[in-house]
């Protein structure tokens, strides 16, 4: 497959204004016919042929200006044409069947429904079409369709008529009066209900809101309608923008590749983030609701009013939208818990990628499979390098750079160039160098050290940014560090600083310290770099007690822990020094389970060790297996000295009233947190206290987090337990899934056979990509399954992409990155993994999805 490069971008040849779409719809055979206006674009190089994209797709007529053409020609699946003057009509009849269609790209049904997903690349498995995000057109559709199997018929924009023929079937128009590229393009027909209501925009005009689900799903739709309402004030308030249709509806799907997708006035969205009641939802599935309807809805107008010019570009809708997302749900709920969950996410999804053999900067500069570049360098790392430019503009400041942003690309399908720039102008800011950002991959790292001399204290500061696939040398990057100096007697600070590193080394003085301050530095996480520095542990357990910002506080423990574990495992901790080190972990812990000016919800966070994956970057070659094995060691060791501080906590958070408040939610978190220590230090005692809080559960938090801490240990309780949740749930697939998460995440050490076992159950099937990701991906992570020394869980992920792969190629590459680790894993498991990718790679007739990321693997 051909490599695309950004730098051969032209503009396409011809406008393509106006399209009228008619579809017959049915779930074996839908006929499309579509009418394209196109015309000569003045500034692009003149072509007299036209391309449009097709993926297999058969012309069944093709007429220009009326007159049906034999004189087409197929170009791999694109139909080309040959136009003699400036402007034309052209008319396509295609005939496709969404049953068939398992990729679900393009129009596929599910469950007796038809619907599409057109991002990035599947308009062209509907209709010829020059499906790229530059080209953008009005759409008219009309739908037509048997009534019994089709009652709602829903596609962009608003609905104009509608009507009924004699013979059992009808029909609906919709336009869509705002240009869009054809990846916008959604239409839904089936049995659907709604859940409606309005929203008053800030300038007083009344939007109806639908959120469609299957008969039985209406009552789990409550929150999702809250959210919208949420996200469409908040849009206002925060960035100025108000929604521009009379009508925003939201379908869920139980079949999607993604989580959503933002059409434009028909978000389509997988059933996990649109249904949840108290009784199948946990607490994150709300919290995620809330932040995929907003980032759908943001995306109106970063992505929709103004687009990308090409999918190079895709950060500059995904990273800013991601970006105001996050803002959203800080403002809703909790920020510095949100930041620290955001964070928590950059590091163990994120700065993988970034270490390993797929990282790319955040506007790539080629690729094979766009599909490939939906990934959490191109969403989260990209929130991050926006996130930084408001932190150096400050918010006002950053918000007329936004402002002016929307005011110059309204309409227009947009580059990164043209963002950065509107915030240079409208912020007022000198962004040249930071433009690096944008061009390369790779963690910075940011070493280090205070040096203090009579009342002074001196920073000195060192970035590198590591070589990348394709990028050996590097530049420095602005990083912009929040810091603060403590006092270390009065625990207090006179301020927090900004200071930028823009060179590769630079140091910064601070003056009026008689003695040594404790430095808290990248507060906030103000840039997503990753820090070294020797620093005492007691100043970490200072920071962790009395640093006043949340995140350097959360930062000051997994420090502490980081630092002591990687110590270890790297042996410049010799065994004997373990105790002392504990010790100091003990006392931070112990101190904040007794901090009554912490709330919960926090609480909760500071107790969270650092994930596997995390401590699996610190090391240059890591052992999944010792990295696992240290820190469940620690886990117990905490969960058996801290034993009556944790039994405590969990006998207080037990008492607090269930609801929706943050202080029954931060219950809830510390509830199932003690648990979980308490289950390492003591696993049999646990075990019974884990039943009776899935018993008494009223709410999916406790009974979920009950059920994980079972699904680790071995006894009958654990049996009892699953066999409850799944009678107790079966038919509902959100929570089924669940079932298969929890299973395949475990700490059992028979993790494995567990997963192989449960791919023969009849509940599971390779056609659903949610069941697929519940029961695969936690595996991933464990130590004991996906890393069996055997080889035998790499061997289980490759059968599964290779099983996938014809299926659902899209979802089945995701699956090669966790086995790209190979050259930061002990060479017995590199060995394996590298075999597995060998494998893979061989296998005949391959998707251009995998072929991409297994060959950029094993690179
Ligand atoms: N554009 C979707 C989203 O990120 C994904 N295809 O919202
Ligand atoms: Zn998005």
């Amino acid at each position: 497959p051909a490599l695309i490069r950004r730098e051969d971008y032209r503009p396409f040849p011809w406008l393509v204004p106006q399209v009228s779409l008619a579809f017959r719809l049915g779930l074996e055979k839908t006929r499309v016919k579509s009418a394209l206006t196109v015309n000569r674009n003045a500034r692009a190089d003149h072509s007299s042929t036209i391309r449009l994209n097709g993926d297999g797709l058969t012309p069944l007529e093709v007429t220009v200006d009326g007159e049906a053409i034999n004189s087409w020609s197929l170009d791999g699946g694109d139909l080309m044409l040959t136009l003699a003057g400036d402007s034309h009509l052209i008319e396509i009849v295609t005939e496709i069947d969404p049953s068939a269609n398992s990729q679900l790209m393009g129009l596929y049904a599910s469950g007796g429904m038809l619907c599409t997903q057109c991002e990035a690349e599947g308009f062209r498995r509907i209709t010829f079409f020059p499906d790229r995000p530059d080209v953008l057109s009005t759409y008219k559709v009309r739908m037509e369709g048997p009534r019994d199997a089709f009652p709602v018929l829903l596609s962009n924009g608003n609905c104009v008529a509608r009507g009924e023929a004699d013979d059992g079937t009808h029909w609906a128009d919709w336009h869509d009066p705002w240009p869009k590229p054809s990846y916008l393009f959604a239409l839904v027909a089936g049995d659907l209900v709604a859940n409606r209501d309005t929203f008053i925009t800030m300038s007083g005009r009344k939007v109806d809101l639908a959120i469609w689900v299957r008969e039985g799903d209406l009552e789990r739709t409550a929150h999702a309608m809250d959210s919208l309402k949420n996200s469409m004030k908040w849009d206002e308030e925060a960035f100025g923008r108000e929604y521009d249709l009379d009508t925003f509806n939201i379908v869920a799907v139980s079949d999607f590749n993604m989580g959503a997708m933002e059409n434009k006035g028909l978000n389509v969205f997988n059933t996990k983030y649109v249904l949840a009641d108290r009784e199948t939802a946990t607490d994150g599935d709300y919290d995620a609701i809330e932040g995929v309807i907003g980032h759908e809805y943001f995306h109106n107008w970063s992505g929709n009013r103004v687009t990308c010019r090409d999918w190079f570009q895709l950060s500059l809708k995904e990273g800013f939208t991601v970006l105001r997302d996050q803002l959203f749900s800080a403002d809703m709920g909790s920020a510095p818990v949100k930041r620290i969950e955001d964070v928590r996410i950059l590091r163990s999804a994120q700065f993988p990628e970034d270490s390993g053999p797929l990282a790319h900067p955040i506007r790539p500069d080629s690729y094979r499979e766009i599909s490939n570049f939906y990934t959490a360098t191109v969403y989260n790392k990209g929130a991050e390098v926006i996130r930084m430019m408001r932190t150096l503009a400050g918010p006002e400041r950053f918000r007329e750079g936004t402002d002016l942003y929307f005011e110059r690309h309204d309409g227009e399908a947009a580059t990164c160039e043209d963002f950065v720039r509107a915030i240079e102008d409208g912020a007022g800011l000198d962004l040249k160098q930071f433009r690096r950002w944008y061009e390369q991959a790779g963690t910075p790292k940011v070493s280090l050290r205070l040096e203090h001399q009579g009342d002074t204290a001196t920073l000195h500061l060192e970035q590198t940014v590591p070589p990348t696939p394709g990028q050996p040398d590097k530049q420095p990057v602005p990083i912009p560090l929040r810091l603060a100096l403590f006092d270390r007697k009065t625990g207090r600070h006179d301020g927090e600083q900004l200071v930028t590193l823009t060179e590769t080394r630079q140091s910064f003085s601070f003056s009026g310290f008689s003695q040594p301050p404790v430095l808290s530095v990248n507060r906030g996480f103000s840039a997503p770099v990753s820090i070294e520095r020797e620093t005492a542990p007691e100043d970490l357990v200072f920071l962790a007690a009395n640093d006043d910002d949340a995140f350097a506080r959360y930062e000051a423990m997994q420090d502490l822990v980081v630092g002591h574990l990687r110590g270890l495992l790297s042996g410049s901790i010799g065994k004997a020094e373990r105790g002392e080190g504990r010790e100091a972990i003990g006392r931070a812990f112990a101190a904040v389970l007794a901090d009554d000016s912490l709330d919960d919800l926090m609480r909760g966070e500071l107790l969270i060790l650092p994930g596997e994956s995390y401590l699996a970057e610190q090391m240059l070659i890591a052992d999944p297996a010792a990295i696992h094995a240290e820190r469940e060691s620690l886990k117990a060791w905490l969960g058996s000295t801290l034993e009556g501080e944790f039994a405590a906590v969990h006998e207080r958070a037990s008492a607090v009233e269930s609801g929706n408040s943050p202080e029954a939610k931060g219950a809830r978190k510390v509830k199932t947190q003690a648990l979980v220590y308490l289950a390492a230090g003591a696993p049999e005692r646990s075990a019974a206290m884990a039943a009776a809080q899935y018993d008494a559960a009223d709410n999916m938090t406790d009974r979920q987090g009950a059920l994980m801490v079972l699904t680790g240990l071995a006894g009958p309780e654990r049996t009892h337990k699953l066999i409850d949740f799944y009678n107790r749930f079966r038919g509902n697939a959100l929570v089924v899934d669940k079932w298969f998460a929890l299973q395949s995440s475990s700490l059992h050490p028979q993790v494995l056979e567990h997963v192989k076992a449960l791919a023969e159950h009849p509940d599971f099937t390779l056609k659903n990509p949610n069941r697929v990701r519940s029961l695969y991906m936690p595996f991933t992570g464990t130590a004991r399954g996906f890393h069996a020394e055997s080889g035998e869980g790499y061997r289980m992920i490759a059968d599964l992409i290779l099983a996938l792969d014809p299926i659902n190629p899209q979802t089945a590459a995701r699956f090669v990155s966790p086995l790209g680790r190979w050259r930061r894993i002990e060479p017995v498991r590199a060995a394996l993994l590298r075999a597995e990718l060998e494998r893979i790679a061989a296998a005949p007739g391959l998707s251009r999805d995998t072929h991409e990321q297994v060959s950029r693997s094993l690179g």
